[in-house]
């Protein structure tokens, strides 16, 4: 029978008024894994002050860091545990790759230790402000935080948003991605077999109009961390005005990857393939705009494809499959509107183009690697994000002309520059207008480090000591260490 994915509020597992259920698919080959249930209006709201009032009793947030900490080494353990569970539900409902999958879920695994290691450090500050003076700065949980987590990392973005926020001592309400809640709705059976009080962890399966919509306009909920489109993007900062609660995006990109005439062009060649190969190319940060010197564009670009065209697509959990599916039918429509449109612009399709149908993917949403060459900064697929295997590779003649080309976009959410001249590298990086970056490599990142983007890429950054800040209220408690009147009107 197919597995119902119920909603887990105050701790339980509960049904939703709802009839309606969404069908939860393999993109591999369409057939359907699970059914989820989709909360109410109502049931989000009961959610969020179940959530409130485990944050208000303190069950949570009154305990100490070592406390939390104890909590978050148990959930780590317990997903380590299930790392291959973990991995093939993210394989078997996103598309990715095992190794992709398993990749993601260590990395999830390293996050819930990482943000425990940090509560063993003290936090905060106090200094003699003046005479008798005493100032303290103190970090304190904000409440209930709303974290809406998108369907390209189900597992790793959902754990991303837990891990901060709980560990800073907040009550949480999350809503995965509506087509990709399978892992979410297992790190919650992990959560709920944890110490973690009753309450304090609430998971909503249902659509962004309604769940999201209600979590980014409740005045119960205090911060919401999302991480999706700009547009949706756009809209939550919106609904967020009603109780100004703070908000945290980590929204899209159109990412530079420049390639200078001395790089090592071997090493070049195969991190702009990974850059926006991996996951598909439904990957925030990819580097979906490569920028290659003049002097080696065509020899690049020979080289670029002939290594494309031998990338194995296939099921995500078939022995040899590099590329996995798109996540969605209508994901793939969209992806394939774009290499049409890429087509009429004029740009030079290089390599593939069209959604595969053979060996296997009968049935699924595949596409093939695609390169676009002799592209310019005013096509459309130059300009927006795209989400999928495609890559467009353009022409720059000199540095000056490189920078301007890479922070022509809206977007500055990555960015990577690849040369054997260290200082040059150095030099072109540091004026990328972007919150990620590489100099000779791509996508390589770890948790101590902040993740986020300038411009219209987002606000706030996820992970690393920064994103505790992202959940934290700030305050000063000034200490009179000797009493005795201040005599202001004498
Ligand atoms: P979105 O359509 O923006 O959806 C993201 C999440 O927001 C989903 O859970 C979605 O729910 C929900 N949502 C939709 N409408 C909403 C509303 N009105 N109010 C509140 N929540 C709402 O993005 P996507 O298609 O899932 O993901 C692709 C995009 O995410 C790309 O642009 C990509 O660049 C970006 N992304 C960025 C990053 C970082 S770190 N910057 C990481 C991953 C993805 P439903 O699923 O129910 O619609």
């Amino acid at each position: 029978m197919t597995k119902e994915l119920k909603l887990y509020i105050n701790g339980e597992w509960v049904d939703s008024s709802n009839p309606e259920t969404q069908d939860i698919l393999n993109p591999a080959n369409q057939e359907v894994i699970a059914k989820a249930l989709k909360a109410t209006k109502e049931e989000t709201e009961e959610a969020i002050k179940a959530a409130k009032a485990a944050f208000e009793s303190g069950v949570w947030a009154g305990r100490t860091p070592q406390e939390r900490a104890k909590v978050l080494l148990q959930i780590a353990d317990k997903m380590e545990e299930n790392l291959e569970e973990l991995a093939d539900l993210e394989t078997l409902n996103n598309g990715k790759t095992k190794r992709e999958a398993l990749s993601d879920a260590e990395e999830s695994v390293n996050t819930f230790r990482y943000y425990a290691a940090l509560l063993n450090n003290p936090n905060g500050v106090t200094y003699e402000a003046a005479e008798d003076i005493q100032t303290m700065i103190v970090k304190e949980p904000m409440g209930v935080a709303g974290l809406i987590v998108p369907w390209n990392f189900p597992l790793l973005m959902s754990v991303w948003k837990i891990a901060p926020a709980l560990a800073t001592g907040n009550s949480i309400v999350l809503k995965p991605a509506e087509i990709t809640p399978m892992t979410a709705v297992k790190v919650f059976e992990l959560i709920d077999e944890s110490d973690l009080p009753k309450g304090v962890a609430n998971l909503l399966m249902g659509s962004g109009s309604v769940v999201g919509q209600t979590i980014a306009e409740s005045h119960d909920v205090d911060v919401v961390s999302f991480t999706g489109s700009t547009g949706v993007g756009r809209g939550i900062m919106q609904a967020a005005t009603g109780n100004l609660k703070k908000v945290n995006l980590e929204l899209g990109g159109k990412s530079p990857n420049i390639i200078f005439e001395d790089a090592d062009l071997e090493t070049a060649v195969d991190y702009a393939l990974f850059g926006i190969f991996m996951g598909s190319g439904q990957v925030c940060s990819s580097g979906s705009r490569v920028l290659v010197q003049d002097s080696i564009y065509d020899e690049f670009v020979e080289k670029y494809v002939a290594r494309a065209k031998d990338i194995k697509v296939g099921p995500g959990n078939a022995e040899g499959s590099q590329m996995g599916a798109i996540v969605s039918g209508k994901h793939m429509e969209s992806i394939l509107e774009y290499i049409q449109i890429g087509k009429e612009e004029g740009a030079n399709l290089a390599l593939g183009g069209s959604r595969i149908e053979r060996n296997g993917m009968e049935k699924g949403f595949f596409i093939e690697p695609t390169v676009f060459t002799n592209v310019t900064s005013d096509m459309r697929i130059v300009r927006e994000e795209i989400f999928g295997p495609v890559v467009a590779i353009q022409r720059f003649k000199d540095e000056e002309e490189a920078i301007r080309i890479a922070n022509d976009t809206e977007f500055g959410l990555a960015g990577a520059v690849f040369s054997k001249d260290h200082t040059k590298a150095m030099r072109v990086i540091k004026k990328v207008r972007a919150g990620i970056t590489w100099v000779n490599a791509y996508h390589l990142t770890n948790v101590q480090a902040p993740w986020g983007g300038y411009k219209t890429s987002g606000i706030g950054r996820s992970i690393s000591t920064n994103a505790l800040e992202e959940y934290q209220e700030t305050k000063q408690i000034n200490i009179n260490m000797d009493p005795k009147p201040i005599q202001f009107f004498d």
